[in-house]
């Protein structure tokens, strides 16, 4: 074992020192415009992780998203994080240069402090998550000085020149302080949750017509899901306050419009179940779900804009800087939507207002949704960019989801299935591998939707040793769902769901 001592005098014990409390500043730093503001557009990593999202080169981003789906954007969280502790490091590092300037302590703690809150501010133009950056570095800083003054002050002439021996208390102090802030600090995340809203009442004849219709079915989410999933740029959502939203319509128009939230929710809404699928979804996937929502229908909007476009087709934009472009015909029933389950819709999901396009794919159902531009020539959306094609109507899926076996021995198998608009007639099932088909049971529909999914399930008799299940979705006009299958990239995942049964 290489003495530890040995090393540091090896490599510049000063340095060392030094790099190590740069290092401690610079999670404290974050650490503290996390206590101060939480995930929201302010902390100090939003620029950052933002900024990695925006300008990952097309390759990589599609090479992250088949090497590590959905942990990319983790991944990407993780690497933004550490590139903001570096960059707070850095910044106090170099003040070291200015402190031998100087050479008057006093300034040291004053320079520095300066020094992260115009980091933090100018990463985020935000002064509370500024402050919330500086104070707990200047608190470290102090604890440091202090112990280091009280340590040299002990010391006789000779050992005083000897920098090391001095701060490695303050150091070890430094170090024990940053991990029990670190501690506090994501404890501080539950001080920044947001208040949960109580329930619009009229909402509940609804949701309560959902629970009835929905199967009882071991391992199946009900028709309108628990845990509605969660797809976007973003690792930290914006907040917009719908005080301060609006929402135009520009671009090939005759008359510009503009609505802000009061004047859209004073307009007639209307309330509907709808299904949303991400084209990301793997075949047997959970990026489809379901809620009741009330909205705004769009189409009077570019009515009063007077819209001409030579493409017939629309850009939308959000405050997160998403983008997505499709025909104007997409937007026949889309909604403006504010509420989600009867509560305004939750920050996650696009608050205060998203679209939502019945039948298509879910990236078009823009969160946080700024603006529509009508083009006069078609664009390609973000993407549409990055070599996706999902702006179309959602592809036809049964889900396999749950295979229980019952206590009079019988399997029983269940699942969701969707078809966008065009509407699920039926589900069938094979248990020997796709000779023969038997209907399964499925849920009334949903009322009133456009594209609702629905709860299929069956119950069977295992013949003896393992069997092969396989599941389709029948749609309204008797199209049977592809049977080809096909990988999430480019154009949604397609074929059969099987599996085998035991
Ligand atoms: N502003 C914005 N809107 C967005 C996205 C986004 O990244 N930014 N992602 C889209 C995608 S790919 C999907 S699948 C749906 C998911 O909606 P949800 O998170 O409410 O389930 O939102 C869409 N709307
Ligand atoms: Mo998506």
């Amino acid at each position: 074992m290489p003495n530890l001592a040995r090393i540091l005098e090896r490599y510049n014990p000063e340095r060392i020192y030094r790099i190590s409390i740069s290092l401690c500043v610079g999670i404290v730093a974050v650490l503290g415009s996390y206590t101060a503001v939480g995930f929201s557009p302010s902390f100090v990593v939003t620029p950052v992780s933002r900024f990695l999202t925006r300008n990952m080169p097309d390759v990589v981003i599609q090479y992250a998203i088949m090497l590590f789906g959905d942990i990319g954007q983790q991944l990407n969280l993780v690497f933004a994080i550490l590139l903001t502790v570096l960059l707070f490091s850095g910044v106090l590092f170099s003040t070291y240069r200015v402190h031998k300037r100087v050479r008057h302590p006093y300034f040291n703690l004053p320079i520095s402090g300066i020094a992260i809150l115009s980091t933090s501010y100018l990463l985020t133009f935000d002064l509370l998550s500024a402050i919330g950056s500086v104070l707990p570095v200047l608190g470290l800083l102090l604890i440091v000085r202090v112990l280091t003054y009280i340590d040299t002050n002990r010391l006789s002439e000779v050992e005083r020149n000897d920098q090391v021996t001095d701060s490695r208390r303050s150091f070890i102090v430094a170090s024990v302080g940053t991990a029990l802030y670190a501690t506090l600090g994501v404890g501080g995340s539950f001080v920044n949750n947001e208040p949960t809203v109580s329930r619009d009442e009229s909402v509940s004849e609804f949701l309560t017509q959902a629970e009835d219709k929905s199967f009882d079915v071991t391992g199946l989410e009900p028709l309108v899901s628990d845990e509605f999933y969660q797809v976007d740029i973003n690792n930290i959502d914006p907040r917009v306050d719908a005080s301060n939203w609006n929402l135009t319509v520009t671009g090939e128009v005759e008359s510009e419009v503009q609505v802000d939230y009061e004047e859209l929710v004073n307009r007639e809404s209307e309330s509907r179940f709808e299904t949303l699928r991400c084209v990301g979804d793997s075949l047997n996937g959970k990026k489809m779900d379901t809620a009741f929502w009330t909205g705004v229908p769009v189409m009077p909007l570019l009515e009063e804009a007077n819209v001409d476009s030579g493409c017939d087709c629309i850009m939308v934009r959000a405050e997160d800087g998403y983008y997505q472009e499709f025909p104007i015909d997409a937007l026949e029933d889309a909604l403006l939507v504010y509420t989600m389950n009867g509560r305004p819709l939750p920050r996650g999901h696009g608050a205060p207002v998203r679209l939502l396009v019945p039948g298509h794919w879910g990236e078009i159902n823009v969160k946080w949704i700024t603006g529509i531009e009508a083009l006069d020539r078609e664009l390609q959306g973000f993407w549409e960019k990055r070599g996706w094609n999902g702006t179309g109507p959602a592809g036809t899926v049964a889900k396999l989801y749950a295979v229980n076996t019952l206590q009079n021995g019988n399997k029983e198998l269940g699942g969701h299935a969707y078809a966008g608009t065009r509407g699920i007639s039926s589900v069938e099932v094979s248990i020997d591998g796709g000779e023969s088909w038997e209907e399964a049971e499925l849920t009334e529909k949903l009322e009133p939707s456009i594209d609702a999914w629905r709860q299929w399930r069956y119950e069977y008799e295992p013949p003896s040793g393992s069997h092969t299940v396989v599941v389709r979705a029948i749609e309204d006009d008797g199209t049977v769902q592809p049977q080809e299958e096909a990988e999430a990239y480019p154009n949604g995942a397609s074929g059969w769901i099987s599996r085998e049964v035991s």
